[in-house]
């Protein structure tokens, strides 16, 4: 079901989780507003944009439980099924151009216009202009020849430029290199492909690690690539569309703003600017687009996270659990962790390592193993009942977070944790849950019919 996009849309069809909405629709905010009113409901499915022959296509995984049926797993099985990932990757399987359906139309050089071609939505209402917001952009690194995937904002700045926000990883290291001799950096932007591709893309993974390899690894079997037609840089075979292009060395244009995760917009500065030579595509492509801090946009970037930071939380302390980042801490700034402790001290170190594992991280909420992390009101209620703020709360002031949450002082943040593990020298009583014995094999669905 994961093959491509089309088959991934096939799925959701039978399942009844995509909404074929043929009504006429514009791509100024309305395609945004019906993919954001369907979140976590269906995907959305346009097939009369206002202008276009070209179908876009929102919202394709907005749930923790249709990830984890497009990884034939239950939502509980996601991290050690993704650390697995990380650590066994599947080499990709190229194919010849003739068996790329992405390969079946090119166009190229002037008869390119992006916006005339593509329907490229507005997403926000103060947002610069259109925006490409799930284009995968895969690069070589000149240095070994490694490729790797990462998304980035696109903003449509001409026929065939576009204004990328680069933050400081591994595409931005790449050109970074290129650029220092003066070079441009050759990228594809790979538009319409499956869930596990665009959850492959957000890994958490070493400079170097292919993401397309993780992709393979997650699917069970090698993603086929193919080369580009221009440039050097390998694409999966299936995808709908691909431009083909070069990040310039030493141009920087207006870029932003743009509504961004945290549901604040992004600035306008300077950014990096991608001039596409090239553009392949199936014969009848789907537009894909992701309407930014929708769930689909938050949990693609938490559910890679959240393995990683178990992994980094296990190595301080290895009975740590289980880590949820919540939807409402935008899936990047509130994590909280199941943990067995068995020294006292032991939470307080798992909140200072999940401050280490990832910058984001602001707050933190450690509770034992009994408590179901991915239940908020059993976690507000451990909260309420453990936690002491003179002994249990924690803060580290003036270190790095998010540069995109607008309450830091440019990025700088306080951060804080709060220990809800119960004390382990309490009173055997104080701590024991009230239970009403049986209640687990009485049953009362007639009743509520
Ligand atoms: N990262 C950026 O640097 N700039 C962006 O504009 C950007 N936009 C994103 C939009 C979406 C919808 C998603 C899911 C992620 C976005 N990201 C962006 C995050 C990166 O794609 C992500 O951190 C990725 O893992 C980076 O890969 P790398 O570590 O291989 O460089």
């Amino acid at each position: 079901k994961c093959q491509s996009l089309r088959t991934w849309l096939e799925h959701l069809k039978k399942n009844g989780e995509l909404a074929s909405i043929d009504e006429k629709v514009s791509l100024q905010f309305e395609v945004a507003g019906m993919t954001k009113m369907l979140d976590g409901k269906k995907a959305a499915y346009f097939t009369d944009v206002e202008g276009y022959d070209i179908p876009v296509v929102a919202g394709i995984a907005t749930t923790r439980k249709q990830f984890a049926d497009a990884l034939d797993i239950t939502e509980r099985e996601m991290n050690e099924k993704f650390l697995h990932a990380l650590d066994h990757p599947l080499t990709c399987q190229q194919v010849e151009s003739h068996e790329a359906p992405v390969h079946e139309v090119v166009v190229k050089d002037d008869d390119i216009d992006l916006l005339k071609m593509l329907p490229i939505p507005v997403h926000h209402e103060k947002d610069s202009g259109h925006y490409i917001s799930a284009g995968l952009a895969i690069a070589k690194d000149p240095k070994t020849g490694s490729q790797n995937v990462s998304i980035h904002r696109l903003q449509v700045s001409g026929r065939n430029r576009l204004g990328a926000l680069l933050l400081p990883r591994h595409l931005y290291n790449f050109y970074k290199n290129a650029e220092e001799q003066g070079k441009p950096l050759e990228v594809a932007i790979v538009i319409g492909v499956d869930p596990i591709t665009l959850l492959a893309s957000q890994a958490i993974a070493p400079l170097g690690q292919d993401e397309m390899e993780i992709a393979g690894a997650l699917k069970g079997e090698s993603v086929p690539v193919v080369k580009c037609k221009t440039i050097d840089v390998f694409v999966p075979a299936h995808a709908e569309i691909v431009l083909e292009g070069k990040i310039l060395p030493h141009v920087r244009e207006a870029e932003g703003p743009f509504g961004e995760f945290p549901k604040y917009y992004g600035p306008r500065s300077d950014k990096e600017v991608i001039e596409i030579s090239t553009i392949t595509h199936r014969k009848n492509p789907i537009y894909q687009t992701i309407v930014p801090a929708s769930y689909e946009h938050l949990l693609l970037g938490g559910i890679p996270r959240e393995a990683s930071i178990l992994r980094a939380l296990r190595n301080t302390v290895p009975t740590v659990k289980n880590v949820h980042l919540t939807l409402g801490g935008t899936c990047r700034y509130h994590l909280i962790v199941s943990m067995q402790k068995r020294n006292e001290g032991e939470a307080k170190n798992v909140i200072l390592a999940a401050f280490a594992a990832h910058y984001d991280i602001k707050h933190v909420t450690v509770v034992d193993d009994e408590v179901d992390i991915f239940n908020l009101e059993e976690v507000e209620w451990a909260l309420a009942t453990r936690f002491q703020a003179d002994k249990d709360l924690v803060i580290v002031n003036g270190a790095l977070g998010s540069k995109l949450d607008p309450s830091t002082s440019n990025g700088v943040s306080s951060k804080m944790g709060f220990d809800c593990t119960v004390p382990l020298n309490s009173e055997p009583m104080a701590y024991e849950r009230i239970k009403i014995p049986g209640i687990e094999k009485l049953n009362v669905d007639k009743y509520l019919k």
